[in-house]
Order: structure tokens, then C-alpha cells, then sequence
């Protein structure tokens, strides 16, 4: 079975998604995702000029080396264009394996060593009123973990904050939230370290004193802080039992990790900026982290992602795979797959994708009971609409960028 044709779909229903489409000369179709928010051009432009002239003739079946054949034969190797293009590949040629076997692909991944895949939902709010109401609306939905994100009194506006928290899940007013604007330049914010700290802690004892013990509570520092204000924050929340903090600071200096865990047993996770194992060689073989944040959109596919939880496993180390609304359904429905048969699976990311976004790539997955099944149809189970995606033009779109008060440029 060979592959016939590659076509890069690029669609902005909502927001901005890179999609491979592999079709054989037998007429098979796989889907892949390689969506990287805020440079989704560059990785369209990766795969339609660089990978897939190489893809067409060789054989569909033949994952593994056609991994290899991309990430060594291009030279330049891992980072966030090449590894979501050899993602979208990847991704593809697994949807098109299961497809001809008949067999939705967590089976032929390993099947499931469980009956659903816990995942954890968005709540925000500007100030704690908003914050309950969306807490409580992911309450009701039915989700068992939620990730908690404020306001900040004295900034403008802060990462995660949706603008409309009280929006159900998965209406469209819930996609203010989404962070890429579509505008010439990126949109600036402001931020004060000394102020967030003082706020997060009386924002984890107000969610626990209203809402109790039980719901599992995560919060994203989204890499702002250096190590001794991670370890700070990691200690200050360590009577609210987080399931997770994460990517307390920049782990490209994975030493960094070493100060925030000699100070704080808050469990850590860290890597949805990553895109390959050697970004974890030191942060898993050390235990400098407890969940592993990379998708398989942003991290070289199944393929890619399997191996590091491989490595991952021998050190109990955890998947959390990252899924935002810029991972499209087709990473997402990887995401479920994969953390499916994963033993050492931890949690999944569910922002849930717009009424929009759904419509161009079909139902994926089943929520219920706090968690996601991957879909039982044969293969990932993307229905993708090509004639609606076309509806939905590409429109260049921005992350902010961030500033500290006296204007230096932070991370954001
Ligand atoms: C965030 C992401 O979901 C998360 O954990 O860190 O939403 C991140 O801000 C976006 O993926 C950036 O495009
Ligand atoms: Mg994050």
C-alpha cells in the first residue's frame, strides 16, 4: 500500500489548525495534526515544500522508517516546525494502519488498560465569583479535575482568564478564552510576579473551602517564575493538595527543577513546550517531575510520544498530554488513543474545541463519567469536512506577548 498523495489543509473554524491529509493508492485516508499556535504557516510550509515530495511512493505501512527517515534526513533536527510535521506524518500513517485493520487505533497501541481517560477542564474567572461560577459549571458537566486560573488584582489581564468563565462548556462565548488574536502585531501584557504570588494561595483555600476536598485541582504558572519563586509558589500550595503545578518555570535549563523539588512536594509538571525526549532526559531520570505535558502534535507524533512515556515509565513518571484548543481534534483524538493503552497514563487536558472547530472535524471521543473514549470507529475517528474547512479561511494570528511592570519582555 503506497501513499498516493499528502495535502496540507490549513482552516481557521474558530481558530487556526495545520492538517495533513495521506491518502494510498488504495484509497485510504489518514489524518494528522500539526498545529503549532501562532506559527502554523511554518509548519505548512515544512510539510508541503520539504516532506511531502518525499512522501509520495513510499509505503504507507511503513511508520517507523518513515519517522526516521524524516527526523534524520532532514539533518536539522527536533524543535517545535520539525517535530509537529513529523507529527502530522506520523499521526496520519497510524490512522491509516488502523483503518485497513479494522481496529480503532488505542488496539493496535496496546488496547485499553482502562475504562476511560481522566481529563481536566478550564475553570477561570477574573476575581473568585467568576471563578466559582465556571468551577461549578465544569462541576455539573461532570469533570472530576478542573485547572484553576484567576485574575490578578492590579493587572490588566492574565494568562488563562476566559472572558466569559460562566460559559458552558462548549459554546462558542467560551473561545474568548483563546489567547492568539488575530491582529497585526501581538497583543502586549503586563505582569507582576510579587503579585501573583501574594493572590494564588487565597485562591486555592477559597476553591477548597468552597468546593472541598475532593475535586482534583490543578494550576498552570505558564513558565513565569524563576526556581526559587516555583518553590516558593509549590510550597505556599502545598495545603491544597494540587494534582498538579505546572511549568512553574522555563525547563530548558532542567537544573532549575532541581531547587523548585528540594523545596516543595506539590507534584510537577512541566513539557507542553517540549518536543522531544532528549527535553526530559535529565527532569525524568532524576524525578524532577511527575507528569510529562507533551502532545503528540507538538512532540513527533504516536510514535515519538510512546517512546518518551516508555522512558517515563521507568522512572513512575506520568503522562498529561497538553490539549488546548490549539491542539485540533485530530491531535486530541491521538492524545486518547494513545493514553488509553498507556499504563502509566495520568491525565488529559480538555479545553473542549467549539461548535465550529466540531463541525469541521467530526465527534471524536465520548465524555462521560470525568473522562474521554477515544472513538470505536476504525482508526482515530476524524470526519474531516474538507468542504466546511474550506469556509474557514487562515487568518495570521499572535500569541501576547508579555511584559514585566517596567517594560522587560517576560514569558507569557
Ligand atoms: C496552556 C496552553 O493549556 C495549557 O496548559 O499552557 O493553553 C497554551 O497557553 C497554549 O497552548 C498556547 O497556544
Ligand atoms: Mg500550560
Amino acid at each position: 500500500m503506497l501513499i498516493e498523495r499528502a495535502d496540507v489543509i490549513v482552516t481557521s473554524p474558530g481558530r487556526n489548525f495545520v492538517t495533513l491529509k495521506i491518502t494510498t493508492d488504495d484509497g485510504v485516508v489518514g489524518y494528522g495534526d500539526g498545529t503549532l499556535n501562532g506559527r502554523e504557516l511554518a509548519v505548512a510550509s515544512y510539510l508541503t515544500d520539504h516532506v511531502v515530495p518525499l512522501l509520495v511512493g513510499r509505503d504507507a505501512h511503513a511508520i517507523e522508517d518513515t519517522w526516521q527517515y524524516l527526523y534524520r534526513g532532514a539533518y536539522w533536527r527536533r524543535g517545535p516546525v520539525t517535530m509537529a510535521a513529523i507529527a502530522a506524518v506520523d499521526t496520519a500513517l497510524w490512522d491509516i494502519k488502523a483503518k485497513v485493520a479494522g481496529l480503532p487505533l488505542y488496539q493496535l497501541l496496546g488496547g485499553a488498560s482502562r475504562e476511560r481517560c481522566l481529563v481536566y477542564g478550564h475553570a477561570s474567572g477574573k476575581d473568585i465569583p467568576e471563578l466559582f461560577d465556571s468551577v461549578r459549571a465544569h462541576l455539573e458537566e461532570g469533570f472530576r479535575a478542573i485547572r484553576i486560573q484567576t485574575g490578578v488584582p492590579g493587572l490588566d489581564s492574565v494568562y488563562g482568564v476566559a472572558s466569559s468563565a460562566a460559559a458552558s462548556i462548549g459554546d462558542d462565548t467560551r473561545y474568548d478564552y483563546e489567547p492568539a488574536r488575530r491582529s497585526a502585531l501581538p497583543a502586549e501584557e503586563s505582569w507582576d510576579t510579587r503579585a501573583y504570588l501574594r493572590h494564588v494561595p487565597s485562591v486555592f483555600e477559597a476553591v477548597r473551602g468552597e468546593f472541598g476536598e475532593d475535586v482534583a485541582l490543578l494550576h498552570d504558572a505558564h513558565h513565569r517564575l524563576t526556581p526559587i519563586q516555583a518553590a516558593k509558589l509549590g510550597k505556599s500550595l502545598e495545603p491544597y493538595d494540587l494534582f498538579w503545578l505546572e511549568d512553574v518555570t522555563p525547563a530548558e535549563n532542567q537544573e532549575a527543577l532541581r531547587w523548585v523539588r528540594h523545596h516543595t512536594t506539590t507534584p510537577l509538571a512541566i513539557g507542553e513546550v517540549f518536543n522531544s525526549v532528549w527535553d526530559y532526559q535529565h527532569l525524568i531520570r532524576e524525578q524532577l517531575i511527575d507528569y510529562v505535558r507533551s502532545p503528540i502534535t507538538h512532540a513527533g507524533g504516536i510514535s515519538s510520544v510512546r517512546r518518551i512515556m516508555d522512558y517515563a515509565a521507568m522512572y513512575q513518571v506520568k503522562s498529561g498530554m497538553h490539549g488546548p484548543t490549539d491542539v485540533s481534534p485530530i491531535g486530541l483524538a491521538a492524545a486518547v488513543h494513545l493514553g488509553m493503552a498507556l499504563h502509566n497514563f495520568g491525565i488529559q487536558e480538555y479545553m473542549v474545541h467549539s461548535e465550529r472547530t466540531r463541525e469541521v472535524f467530526g465527534p471524536t471521543h465520548e465524555f462521560a463519567g470525568g473522562g474521554l473514549r477515544p472513538s470505536e470507529e476504525p482508526g482515530l475517528g476524524i470526519h474531516f469536512d474538507e468542504a466546511l474547512a474550506a469556509e474557514h479561511p487562515y487568518e495570521r494570528a499572535y500569541l501576547p506577548v508579555n511584559r514585566l511592570q517596567d517594560g522587560t519582555v517576560h514569558d507569557w
